[in-house]
């Protein structure tokens, strides 16, 4: 199934070596090295294209189907499928891994995809757009060691993109910003830079940014179900309700997510430290070392404040995340502290009643 565009491949040009099957759903050397070839034909490798409630959708050289769930694994992952005892299968060591505080009132940390080369956060040019939002996804990519790119949508519903292109850039200095409609062909040339043969790209954003529009633009299809927003709020109706993996005909693997209602950042110290670089080279210029920029004499934040080169309500953000990160890996610590010590309980009490009984 290689795509062959006679257009971009003249006769006699060079020629683009064919990906194996493997290569088509994003393996690389970098996995190759983790793999005794010998165990490559008992335990072939398969990467996880879908997480459903039932099991694992996975996907390798002449495989494709769902195995029951059991390997901590999610989207993304490749694994080296045990058939006798798929739930004991590998997981191979990770390129890269995206987490976040799981929503609700349990404190563990959700997977949410592991190996992504280029992380899109994606907004639209209206209501949905966000600033405090996109920093949140901004230093989880970082935090993941992936590229962020923003992209926002819908640019063909405003008279003049600049606003919303300035404001997102203000994010970060280091992140491109791109503006598009996602609908067509404009993403497959915005895009193309991070598109390419072998990598894996993620959407994230809230539900109804055009996400899915922006996976079918990439695929060439309209098979992803898409819906309008609310007109109202320009809130989206939750359509898409799982992450799944898709190839583009020229090997470009494209994970589609479900719009996420809460993003909460959970060790991502150093992701909030770099989306907050600005902040954070300005407190190493503070008098005191643990300065907490609030009534402190030389302190470097509040003369930014005071000459207006620092905006207040981004310190504010860049407080609160750093406040909501600490909070969630000291429960997370606690959470953790607690299941040992029950474990430990467990076990003494189970040795105890083996050691009356013998
Ligand atoms: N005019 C215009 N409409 C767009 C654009 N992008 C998306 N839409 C529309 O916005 C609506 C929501 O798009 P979806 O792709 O379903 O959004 P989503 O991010 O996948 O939403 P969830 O699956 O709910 O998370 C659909 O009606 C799209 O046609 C765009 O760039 N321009
Ligand atoms: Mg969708
Ligand atoms: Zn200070």
């Amino acid at each position: 199934m290689i795509h062959k565009d006679p257009a971009t491949q003249p006769a006699g040009g060079p020629k683009r070596r064919e990906l194996s099957a493997l290569e088509r759903l994003g393996w690389s050397a970098a996995f190759a090295q983790q793999v005794d070839v010998d165990a490559l034909t008992v335990t072939p490798p398969v990467r996880v294209v879908a997480v459903h409630r039932s099991g694992l959708q996975i996907a390798g050289d002449g495989i494709d189907e769902t195995i029951p769930p059991g390997p901590d694994a999610t989207v993304g992952d490749w694994l080296l499928l045990d058939r006798a005892r798929p739930r004991s299968s590998r997981v191979l060591e990770r390129q890269s891994l995206i987490k976040r505080r799981a929503p609700g009132t349990g404190r563990e940390v959700q997977l949410i995809a592991a190996n992504i080369d280029t992380v899109f956060v994606v907004t639209s040019c209206n209501a949905d757009f966000n600033v405090a939002r996109l920093e949140r996804y901004v230093a989880l990519a970082v935090e993941a060691d992936i590229e962020p790119v923003i992209v926002l949508t819908k640019a063909d519903l405003t008279d003049d993109t600049s606003p919303y292109l300035d404001a997102a850039q203000a994010v970060s200095q280091r992140v491109t910003v791109v503006a598009l409609d996602a609908r067509g062909a404009e993403p497959a040339q915005a895009l193309a830079d991070w598109c390419k043969p072998g990598l894996t790209i993620a959407f994230l954003g809230s539900s109804g940014v055009g996400k899915s529009t922006l996976t079918n633009a990439l695929l060439g299809t309209q098979a992803i179900a898409t819906q309008g927003i609310r007109e109202d709020d320009a809130r989206g109706r939750h359509t898409t309700t799982r992450r799944e993996l898709y190839a583009t005909s020229d090997g470009c693997l494209v994970l589609d997510t479900p719009g996420m209602r809460e993003l909460q950042l959970t060790d991502a110290a150093t992701g909030i430290a770099d989306v907050f670089e600005d902040i954070e080279s300005l407190a190493a210029r503070c008098r005191f070392t643990d300065c907490r920029h609030e009534t402190e004499p030389g302190c470097a934040i509040l003369t930014a404040i005071d000459t207006a080169s620092l905006d207040p309500t981004r310190l504010a953000r860049w407080r609160k995340l750093k406040a909501e990160d600490a909070f969630n890996i000291a429960s997370l610590a606690e959470r953790r502290e607690k299941d040992r010590a029950f474990g430990k309980l467990v076990r003494s009490a189970l040795k105890a009643k083996s050691d009356r009984e013998s």
